[in-house]
C-alpha cells in the first residue's frame, strides 16, 4: 500500500524513528523541568535520584536520541521521497540499524536510571562510568553508522542509475550529513573502545584524561552539525516549497554542505581552550578553523534572506520591508521554522564569542554556555524538527492536520519560544556573571554570588517559570503527536499531505561538488594538520593515567 509517495516499508521505518524520537523527548523534557526547580532550591529529590542523574538523562534523552532518532525519520522518509522507494537490501539495513541504534540508547538509559552512569553527556574522565554504559554508547554510534550506510547505499544505486547527473539536493545534503557523522564519530568511536571500555572492565589501571576529552571534542563539535544539517536541509529545500518558490541557489547549498564537511571537524579545541596540556599554537590554530565554519551558516543567512525577499516582492510586497509581510504567517509548518532561525542569529553570535579564545575565559564552565545551547539545539534545530513534524507525522499516517490541531501548534511554538528565550536569557545573564553550570543548587556561601539571582532575569523564579512554561509545551506537542499519529480524521485523496521538497535548479551547478572524495580527502589533510601533533604530544607526554571516580 502507498500512502502519498511513500511505501509501506519505509513509512514504518521512519515511525518507528519518530516514536523513539518522540519518548525521549517527553522524559527528557520532564528532566529538565525537574531541574529548574532543583537549581532553585524549591525541590529536594528522593534518595535513589540525584541531580547529575537528572542531569545525565536530561542531556541524553534531548540532545543525543531525540535529536538522532528524528533525523533519522527525516533522511529515510525523505531519501524515498527524492530518490524513490528503498529496495529490500537497503529497508533490511535500515531495521538493523534502527534496532542497534534503540538497543544501545536502552542501555544506555537503564545504566542511566539504575544510577550506574550520572557522568552526563560529554560523560569526561575521570568520572567513571559502568561498562554497560559505554557498550550502549558504541552500540549507538553503530547503529547510526548501519543506518547511515544503508540510505548512502540507496544513493549509490540512484547514481548507478543516473549516471553523470547531480543528485536531487535532497539526497545530496543527507550524504554530507552521514559523511560528517561517520568521520566525526571516529573520535568518539576511538576514546570509548580503547580507553573507557578497557578501564571501566578494568583492564586497565588509568585513562589518559586529556586524551580522552579532545578525542570527545573531535566529536562533539562536529555533533553540532549533524543536528544542525537537518534542520538547513528543511530551511534549503522545505521552506521554499511552503513559499510556493523554488530554491535560490542549488550551487550554494552544496557548497555551504561541503564547506560543513571541511571545517566542522578539525576545530574541537575550542571547547578545550582552558585546559593544560595542549599547547597554545594548536588552540589558536583550531580557533582560527572555527572562524571558517561560521561561513557555511552567513551563507545560509543570506540564502534564506534572498528566498524571503525574492518571494515576498513576487507576492507584491513593496518598500524595503513590505515583502515581510507577505510571507505566509498563518502557516505554521513556516512560521515554527521562521521563528527557529530568528532564535539562530543570537545562538549563531553567542558561538562567535564562545569561539573567540579571550571572550572564552570569560563565558567557560558558566551558565551561558547552557543558554548557548538552548538557543542554537535547543531552539534552532528543535523547533525546526516541530516544525517537521506538523506535516511529517500525518504524510506517514494518511491523517490530517486538522485546523484545530493547527491553532495548538501554534499556542505550542508560540509557548516554547516564550519560555526558551526567559530561560536562556536568564542563563546568558548568570553565566556572565560567573554562576557556573554542570551544578546543583549551592548557596555559595557568600552574599555577592547570592545577588546574581536578585535581577528581574536572572532570578531562580524566571527560570522556574520558564522551565514550567517549556514542560507545558511539551505536552502540547506530544498530545499534538499522538493526535496525528491514531486519532485526527483520516485525509482522503486529495488531503493527503506531501512532502515539500522545492525544485532545484542545477543546470548551473559544478559537478566537482558532488565529488565527495575531494572533500573527504581534504578533509582529512585538514584533520591531520590540526590533530595529528596535538594529540602525539597528549599521548607521548601522558602523565600517569587516571584512577576512577564516581562522585555520586
Ligand atoms: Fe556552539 C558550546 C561555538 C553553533 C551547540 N555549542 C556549545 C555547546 C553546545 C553547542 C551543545 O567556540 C556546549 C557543549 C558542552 O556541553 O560543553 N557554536 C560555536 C560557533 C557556532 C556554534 C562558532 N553550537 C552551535 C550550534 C549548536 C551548538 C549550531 C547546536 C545545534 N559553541 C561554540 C564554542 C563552545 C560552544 C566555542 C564552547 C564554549 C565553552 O567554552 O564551553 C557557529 O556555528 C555559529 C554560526 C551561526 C551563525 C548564525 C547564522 C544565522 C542564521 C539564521 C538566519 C535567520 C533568518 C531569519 C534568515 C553565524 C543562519 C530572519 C529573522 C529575522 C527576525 C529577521
Amino acid at each position: 500500500m502507498i500512502i502519498g509517495q511513500i511505501a509501506k516499508g519505509e513509512r514504518k521505518l521512519a515511525l518507528a524513528n519518530l516514536g523513539f524520537a518522540y519518548a525521549a523527548f517527553l522524559i527528557g523534557t520532564l528532566c529538565g523541568l525537574l531541574q529548574v526547580f532543583i537549581r532553585n532550591d524549591a525541590l529536594t529529590l528522593p534518595g535513589w535520584l540525584d541531580y547529575y542523574q537528572v542531569l545525565t538523562a536530561h542531556g541524553l534523552l534531548l540532545a543525543i536520541v531525540f535529536t538522532t532518532f528524528f533525523i533519522f525519520a527525516f533522511f529515510q522518509a525523505g531519501m524515498s521521497r527524492a530518490l524513490g522507494s528503498f529496495g529490500p537490501k537497503v529497508l533490511l539495513w535500515n531495521w538493523i540499524g534502527f534496532i542497534v541504534t534503540s538497543l544501545g540508547t536502552l542501555l544506555v538509559v537503564i545504566m542511566v536510571i539504575g544510577g550506574q552512569a550520572s557522568v552526563l553527556y560529554t560523560f569526561y574522565a575521570p568520572l567513571q562510568a559502568h561498562g554497560l554504559f559505554y557498550v550502549g554508547l558504541a552500540l549507538f554510534v553503530i547503529g547510526t553508522w548501519i543506518q547511515g550506510f544503508a540510505l548512502i547505499g540507496h544513493y549509490r544505486v540512484w547514481r548507478k542509475q543516473n549516471k553523470g547527473q547531480l543528485s536531487p539536493l535532497f539526497a545530496f545534503m543527507t550524504v554530507a550529513t552521514i559523511i560528517l557523522w561517520v568521520i566525526a564519530c571516529l573520535g568518539v568511536v576511538a576514546a570509548v573502545l580503547f580507553q573507557f571500555i578497557p578501564w571501566a572492565f578494568g583492564m586497565v589501571d588509568g585513562i589518559n584524561v586529556e586524551l580522552s576529552r579532545s578525542l570527545f571534542w573531535y566529536f562533539g563539535h562536529p555533533l553540532v552539525y549533524f543536528w544542525l544539517l537537518p534542520a538547513y536541509m528543511a530551511w534549503y529545500v522545505i521552506v521554499p516549497k511552503i513559499l510556493g518558490t523554488k530554491v535560490f541557489s542549488d550551487s550554494l547549498v552544496r557548497l555551504s554542505f561541503v564547506l560543513f564537511i571541511l571545517f566542522s571537524i578539525p576545530v574541537g579545541f575550542h571547547h578545550q581552550l582552558t585546559e593544560p596540556g595542549i599547547a597554545s599554537f594548536w588552540k589558536f590554530l583550531q580557533t582560527v578553523l572555527t572562524f571558517m565554519v561560521i561561513i557555511p551558516s552567513l551563507m545560509t543567512a543570506f540564502s534564506m534572506f534572498a528566498t524571503f525577499e525574492l518571494r515576498g516582492r513576487e507576492l507584491g510586497g513593496k518598500g524595503l520591508f513590505g515583502w515581510f509581510r507577505k510571507l505566509p504567517w498563518k502557516d505554521v509548518r513556516f512560521t515554527s521554522i521562521f521563528i527557529a532561525m530568528a532564535f539562530f542569529i543570537p545562538g549563531g553570535a553567542g558561538g562567535i564569542i564562545n569561539a573567540s579564545f579571550q571572550m572564552n575565559e570569560v563565558i567557560h564552565n558558566t551558565l551561558w554556555v547552557v543558554g548557548h545551547f538552548h538557543i542554537t539545539v535547543g531552539t534552532p534545530v528543535a523547533m525546526t524538527f516541530f516544525g517537521l513534524t506538523f506535516w511529517l507525522i500525518p504524510y506517514l499516517t494518511g491523517r490530517r492536520f486538522t485546523k484545530a490541531l493547527q491553532k495548538l501548534a501554534f499556542i505550542q511554538i508560540i509557548s516554547w519560544s516564550v519560555g526558551m528565550l526567559l530561560m536562556s536569557t536568564a542563563q546568558h545573564v548568570l553565566g556572565l556573571m560567573g554562576a557556573p553550570r554542570r551544578t546543583a543548587y549551592t548557596g555559595y556561601a557568600h552574599d555577592d554570588a547570592l545577588a546574581w539571582f536578585d535581577g528581574i532575569l536572572s532570578n531562580h523564579v524566571t527560570m522556574a517559570v520558564a522551565g514550567s512554561i517549556l514542560f507545558l509545551s511539551a505536552s502540547l506537542l506530544i498530545f499534538i503527536v499522538i493526535q496525528l499519529w491514531w486519532i485526527a480524521p483520516k485525509a482522503d485523496v486529495h488531503q493527503v499531505e506531501s512532502f515539500p521538497i522545492a525544485s532545484s535548479d542545477a543546470s548551473a551547478t559544478p559537478k566537482f561538488l558532488e565529488n565527495w572524495k575531494i572533500w573527504i580527502g581534504i578533509a582529512f589533510v585538514l584533520i591531520a594538520v590540526a590533530y595529528t601533533i596535538p594529540l602525539a604530544d597528549l599521548i607521548q607526554h601522558a602523565p600517569p593515567g587516571s584512577g576512577r571516580f564516581q562522585t555520586w
